[in-house]
């Protein structure tokens, strides 16, 4: 099998005052955490942005108004693809890690929460994608466990810094799925008896079972 480029949908996510000092370098622009997503019509069901904490991250400017947020490799991948400050050559004005980004408030366009927060994820990998993940608990199964873990276990909000009041308090269904309800995420990790984000196989499962859709024709579900 030959090496084929992915395509991805990029979700722009505006990061809103307070800025942590880190950031106000960048002051004047407008400042994006940039996520790939392969499920854009799903972004009505977001409830937040996932980073890697020990993720190596970069600021980098995009054009006259934009900086975004995202791996270099996915700053360099943009370059060739016209984001860049410079054609090319991604320009980056600020090196961050995950750690640093983790609490940031932010707005996304279609979410129905009007602020969502940068929480951590420990299952990303900063070689696909941005490096960043849009957090849509309702259909993505990986999406679902972090969330759960981050809720169930105080010592892993603690080490992270997560404050209660970030993490989402609802998940929001946006999709029917006959055989699994408006929350099929949470529905398959319980059927397989999932425990955290680390069950890798497991989880595996999940996506594959939550991705067999069909088209119905109306707007309960599409299942392709
Ligand atoms: B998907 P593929 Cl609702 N590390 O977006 C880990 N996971 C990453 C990532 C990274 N660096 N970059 C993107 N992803 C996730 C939405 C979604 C996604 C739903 C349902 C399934 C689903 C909301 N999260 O993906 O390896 C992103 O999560 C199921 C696989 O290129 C992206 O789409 O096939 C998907 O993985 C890209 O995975």
């Amino acid at each position: 099998e030959g090496v084929q480029p992915q395509e991805y949908t990029l979700i722009k996510m505006e990061v809103l005052p307070p800025f942590p000092a880190k950031l106000e370098p960048l002051g004047g622009k407008k400042i994006f955490l940039a996520a790939a997503t392969l499920r854009p019509e799903t972004m009505y069901g977001q409830t937040n942005a996932w980073l890697l904490p020990d993720g190596k991250y970069g600021a980098f400017e995009i054009n006259e108004t934009d900086i975004f947020i995202l791996t270099e490799r996915a700053a360099l991948n943009l370059a060739y693809q016209n984001f860049s400050r410079f054609p090319q050559k991604p320009c980056c004005l600020l090196a961050l890690t995950g750690y640093e980004l983790i609490g940031l408030h932010l707005k996304s366009p279609l979410s129905f929460n009007k602020i969502i927060y940068a929480l951590p994820m420990l299952t990303i990998l900063t070689d696909k994608g941005a490096g960043i993940v849009t957090s849509v608990p309702s259909d993505a199964p990986d999406d679902y466990m972090a969330l759960h873990d981050l809720r169930t276990k105080p010592a892993l909000r603690a080490k992270y810094g997560v404050k209660d009041e970030w993490v989402p308090f609802e998940i929001v269904p946006i999709i029917n799925i006959p055989e699994f309800g408006d929350k099929a995420a949470g529905k398959v990790c319980l059927d397989l008896k999932i425990k955290s984000q680390n069950e890798k196989e497991k989880l595996a499962e999940a996506k594959r079972l939550t991705s067999l859709r069909i088209y119905r024709g109306n707007n309960d579900c599409w299942r392709i």
